[in-house]
Formats: structure tokens, sequence, C-alpha cells
């Protein structure tokens, strides 16, 4: 049964519960690969939503102080530095489902995560959108901060079909993340598309993005495979001609789907890139990150591609809603080439990894490929025995 506790002294609980969850100061996690450190503990859960957004606080309407609008997750965040802030647009899920985009900040961006206090207005098009995610933030080269996230929707061809969805790019525009200008879905000649993210500099004079072509709403099906488009405007952004720069491959990490994490960070060597490979295993689907490079003077060449995975789910990160999923769409690379990188854990929740440009570049250049075979995997390996034993 329930304790015997009145409103007040239960509102106290609660308060005091979740000032010190926002409050719990974070720390790097000791043992590491020397190309990143994870920290101990999730920046952002359900549990860091303010109350106010989960219990309706009038002892009136709710005497027992019952929770009214739950949250079920908070997870997948596009990433922004500004005026001091380290700022997330999180994409939140209240327990009916629906995800909606909310603003995080921090002083530090390791913790203290605090949401502002109402969650995103996205203004819609003339096609509502039934569910928002995963936005991936570019602050472009023409002054405009851009928002472009998946919009979804009943898929009106499978009438029959209530779980038939379709996904599309929305586009959104703002200067502060608190005002935002929807424009037009990007369109391009793909059925479907989802983790498209702009490219934070003109190509040609253009815009140009990162997409992720699609033929049905999980399956690619022919699509898939990080793509690669120019479009004159943002107002409306259409892609006429899109070509594959990364593919899906046959027995690799993204040997069922892959798709483009947040904006490429800038480097006197390349760009640097953060991707999301999926495989197949007898238990679902499998999502990690991984790394490339681009060229600088053409973003759309690809590099340097170390083997295998960056980031894999591990231990807790590993259950969730969609279990053994690790997500990126934002990470921050501050002055002092220290970067910040955020990732969600089996569609449940938020955690940071920590590295610095200095190292994801060796990690990006001098990581070798991937051989493909087994055959190859043991001589690239026994290669490096050699060279190592040859030292003792
Ligand atoms: O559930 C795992 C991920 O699935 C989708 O990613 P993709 O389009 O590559 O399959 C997205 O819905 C993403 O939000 C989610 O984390």
């Amino acid at each position: 049964m329930f304790e015997a506790r009145d409103f007040s002294a239960r509102l106290e609980e609660l308060t005091k519960a979740h000032q010190t969850l926002i409050a719990r100061p974070n720390r790097p996690v000791e043992t590491h690969n020397g190309v990143y450190r994870r920290w101990a503990h999730p920046i952002l859960t359900a549990e860091h939503t303010p109350l106010f957004w989960r219990y309706d606080l009038d002892p009136n309407t709710n005497p027992f102080l019952m929770e009214r609008l739950g949250i079920n997750a908070a997870f997948n965040s596009g990433a922004l530095y500004k005026d001091g802030k380290f700022l997330l647009v999180v994409r939140v899920e209240g327990n009916d489902r629906k995800s909606f985009f909310a603003v995080a900040e921090s002083d530090t961006g390791v913790d203290g995560f605090t949401f502002w206090d109402y969650p995103v207005a996205m203004p819609q098009t003339g096609e509502p959108d039934t569910n928002v995610y995963d936005m991936r933030l570019t602050a472009h080269q023409d002054g405009w901060i851009y928002g472009l996230f998946c919009t979804e929707r009943k898929d009106l061809m499978q009438p029959n079909d209530e779980s038939a969805a379709t996904a599309q790019c929305g586009v959104a525009r703002t200067k502060d993340l608190v005002t935002w200008e929807r424009l037009p879905d990007l369109v391009t000649r793909s059925g479907q598309q989802r983790n498209v993210v702009l490219h934070p500099e003109f190509v040609d004079g253009q815009y140009a993005l990162y997409t992720r072509p699609q033929d049905g709403f999980i399956s690619v099906g022919s699509g898939g495979g990080i793509g690669w488009g120019l479009t004159a405007s943002m107002n409306p952004a259409v892609i006429d001609r899109e070509i594959v720069i990364d593919k899906k491959r046959y027995h690799t990490i993204k040997e069922v789907k892959n798709g483009q994490g947040p904006a490429p960070i800038k480097t006197p060597q390349g760009w640097l890139h953060l991707a999301h490979g999926v495989r197949n295993t007898a238990a679902g689907l499998r999502y990690v990150l991984y790394m490339f490079m681009t060229a600088l003077d053409e973003p759309w060449r690809v590099t340097h591609s170390p083997s295998g995975y960056f980031i894999a789910p591990e231990g807790a990160e590993r259950v969730g809603d969609v279990s053994n999923v690790a997500f990126s769409n934002g990470w921050i690379a501050n002055a002092a080439g220290e970067v910040f990188i955020y990732y969600a854990s089996s569609d449940t929740r938020m955690h940071v990894a920590t590295s610095t440009l200095e190292r994801l570049i060796d990690y990006v250049m001098n990581t070798p490929s991937d051989p493909l075979t087994s055959a190859g995997c043991v001589q690239q390996r026994s290669e490096l025995i050699a060279r190592n034993l040859a030292r003792k």
C-alpha cells in the first residue's frame, strides 16, 4: 500500500530527488581505449524532465500527486554550443509514444543538463506531422541554425495497417532555438528519407545535404547508405540528384543500413564524420557508431574509413526500449579542441563520451580499414602482432 504522506511532503520528496539527480556530478570512467572516454552517468533520462511536465501540481485537481503525463525516454539529441552553453535538442518521448523536441542546457557539457521550461513548439507544414524526432542541428554559413529531423506520418497507401508509416525530412530554422520557422519538407526522388543532415558550408554555392534514401519505413530496401545531394535553396530544399557516398556492405557493421550522425566537424585534415551502422543478429538489429573522414574540398569523397565500430552499446547501455542500440545525432567541438560526443543508448537515455580532435583525427586516419574477410582480418591482426612482438 501507499505510505501515508500528505501532498506537500510528497512533493518535497519528489523535488529533492529531482534536484539531486540534476546536480549529480559526472566523472569520466577510469578505463578507456585511448580514443575517447565514456562518462559514468547518463546525462539525460526521462527522470531529468521537470516535474511540472509530468505532474499536475495542484492539490485540488491531483490530491494523490499522481503523474498525469509520464515521460518514457529522453534520447537522440542534436547538439550546439552557443553563448557559453552546451545545448541539446533532445528527442523526448511521452508515455503516449509521441516524440517532441526540448532543449536542455549545461555549463560543463558533461553534467547539470537542465531542460528549458517549455518544449519546442514546432510549427507545422500543410501536412501535419504525427511524430517528429532525431534533430540534427547545423549552424550554417548562411547565419541560420537549421534543424533537420524526421517527420513521420501514417502511410496512406496502406490504410489497413495501423503500424505503416512514412518518414521524410522535416526542415526548420532558428536563431535562438526558441522560435522556429518551419520550411517545406525536403523533396528528393527517394521514396522515404531519414537521418538527413545539412552540411555547414555552401558547396559550389549550394546547400549540401547528407541523406539516407530508403524504400520503406524500417527497411531501406534498395536504398540505404549515406547519400549526398545539393539544393539551391532550403526554402524549399529540393535534391534532384542523390549519390550514395558511404554504402551499406555485406558482413560489416553497416550491412543492413547506415546513416549520418551529426553534421561533420571541419579539421585541417578533412571533415570528420560520425555515423551509425546497423547489422542483423538473431536477437534483432544492432546499432553501433562509426567514423569516417571526407575531403575538405569535396565533402562527398570518403578519404579514410577506419574498420569496425567506434562506439557500441556497452553494459547497461545495451538494454532499453529498443535494445542493443547506440545512436548519435549530436557532438560539439570546442575552441580547445575537446570533442563532446552525445550518444543515446537503446532509444532510452543520453550519454556523453569525450575526446579531442587530435585523437579523433589520429583514430580516423591511422586505424586500418575493414579487410572484409576473416582471412584478411587474420592477416591484418598478425601483422600488428608481429610488429609488436618484434619490439620485445
Ligand atoms: O531504433 C533505433 C533507431 O532507428 C531509426 O534509425 P534508422 O533510421 O537508421 O533505422 C531511428 O528511428 C532512430 O531514432 C532510432 O534510434
